[in-house]
């Protein structure tokens, strides 16, 4: 049966209208005032905002990862994300080092096909790039549909490849007409203090925090941005956290250079005096970690003036037991925050009703330029005739309150407990059909889709 919303307020990231939205199918089929019900069921939006369905294009479901596994499988993590108003994610394929990009598609493919609740896409991480590697590259664009390539400039070893393999891929993908995007933290030097601070028996987790100072990622950003303007080739920084880092692309861009560039809600709203906690501050133990206030500026001030195109999350939750792997050495705390429910409104919260930015600009870093960036707009990410029904109905007035006993992630704290909101996400749609909807979710495990994406472009 259609769909039709009725009387609310449709905020895309150029316009701000009340209109209706009629939805037949999966698709959205006509916008316009007074628009006649019909057969259609209908939706009263009076009163709420209309949002296209959010985009996180950074998480990590079910991850084997510093020996363990990210405690969200595809279907916790993308119903808790369909909670939150995110309709689809991007999570990320590890190469195995030695091994080959098929096989690791494969790997991820087992565990996510008939299980995903939202819609869902991969980045390719590529952790060996030879040779061999650079044969697969094509076959992800051309056929797979996976056009964005995850690099790692840290955690030697297991996941790290090194500038000349960096420019290699880059050349190659460049070719193919994908994106390179990248972890850009210097990692021989994170590296060299870790190793530093546990000699000196330095092991809570601040000194996770300590070991990876802002140089270690401005240095890297540059880096980066670097090999991309001198290859060509399209490059997206993830998670970037901190001033040094932002002024690196921002010199970049003085030489007619472009990267695109993603932060993470959680740099946006905590800072690194949360590792002064004792052991609690290894809820907070992530890679990069959290930074300064003068960062938080630095990204709210860098999301208005368009060089941070993205807020995504780094979504990587641990058990609190998992994280006790890491209590007496904070080399051994597994990395990552939950955040994939709370993304959408936190940063509606703390952003548009704090007054940080508008709601269009809200739309744009959490929904349209991931889109544009990662090859699936105008179906995903925004609101428009011939684009999926992935509608999220939002009261900008309702206020909440987050706490681990009421969110739907799989993992037992919370790193936002008891903060409160202003701005709910009431109903979720998600390829026309009502995915959520007075608090529980009405779709099933496998209702998620993957979702091809095209060839990239430099510019959005
Ligand atoms: N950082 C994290 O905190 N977790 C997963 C991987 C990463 O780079
Ligand atoms: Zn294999
Ligand atoms: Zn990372
Ligand atoms: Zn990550």
């Amino acid at each position: 049966m259609p769909l039709l919303i009725k009387n609310g307020r449709i905020i895309t990231a150029s316009e701000d209208m009340v209109a209706d939205i009629l939805i037949e199918g999966e698709i959205i089929t006509a916008i316009g005032r007074n628009l006649p019900a019909g057969n259609a069921k209908v939706i009263d939006a009076e009163g709420l905002l209309v949002l296209p369905g959010g985009i996180d294009p950074h998480v990590h479901l079910d991850m084997p990862f510093m020996g363990t596994f990210s405690s969200d499988s595809y279907e916790t993590g993308t119903r808790a994300a369909l909670h939150g108003g995110t309709t689809m994610v991007i999570d990320f394929i590890l190469q195995k080092q030695g091994d080959t990009l098929q096989h690791a598609l494969q790997e991820w493919q087992s565990r996510a096909d008939g299980t995903a609740v939202g819609d869902y896409s991969f980045h390719m991480a590529v952790t060996d790039f030879n040779e061999d590697t650079k044969k697969e590259i094509s076959h992800f664009v051309e056929n797979e549909g996976i056009t964005s390539f995850k690099t790692f400039m840290a955690y030697k070893g297991a996941l790290m490849i090194d500038d000349r393999q960096m420019v290699g891929l880059m050349e190659e993908v460049k070719r193919c007409g994908g994106l390179v995007t990248v972890h850009a933290t210097n990692g021989d030097m994170i590296d060299y203090l870790i190793a530093k601070h546990r000699a000196e028996g330095k092991l809570a987790p601040l000194y996770h925090y300590l070991s990876q100072p802002e140089v270690t990622e401005a240095e890297a950003s540059e880096r980066f941005a670097a090999m991309s303007r001198y290859t060509g080739c399209p490059g997206y920084i993830v998670h970037l956290t901190c001033e040094g880092a932002l002024n690196a692309v921002r010199e970049a861009a003085k030489c007619n250079q472009h990267v695109f560039v993603e932060t993470c809600i959680q740099y946006l709203l905590l800072d690194a005096s949360l590792y002064e906690k004792d052991f609690e501050g290894a809820k907070w133990v992530m890679s990069p970690p959290l930074r300064e206030k003068k960062d938080q500026e630095t990204l709210w001030a860098g999301i208005n003036q368009g060089l941070v195109n993205v807020v995504a999350t780094d979504h990587c939750p641990f058990m609190w037991e998992q994280k006790l792997m890491g209590k007496e050495d904070f080399s051994k705390i597994p990395n990552g925050h939950p955040a994939i429910e709370h993304r959408y409104e936190l940063l509606f919260s703390e952003g548009v009703n704090k007054g940080r930015i508008t709601a269009n600009k809200f739309v744009e870093v959490a929904c349209t330029n991931p889109a544009k960036i990662f090859g699936m707009f105008p179906r995903k990410g925004t609101i428009g005739v011939g684009s999926d029904a992935d509608i999220v109905l939002l009261d900008p007035n309702e206020e909440h309150t987050i706490t681990a006993a009421g969110h739907h992630m799989n993992v037992d704290y919370s790193a936002y407990e008891g903060w409160k909101l202003k701005g709910k996400v009431k109903t979720v749609l998600l390829r026309g059909q009502v995915a959520v909807e007075d608090g529980a979710c009405k779709v099933q495990k496998g209702y998620g889709r993957f979702i091809r994406r095209n060839k990239v472009k430099d510019h959005i």
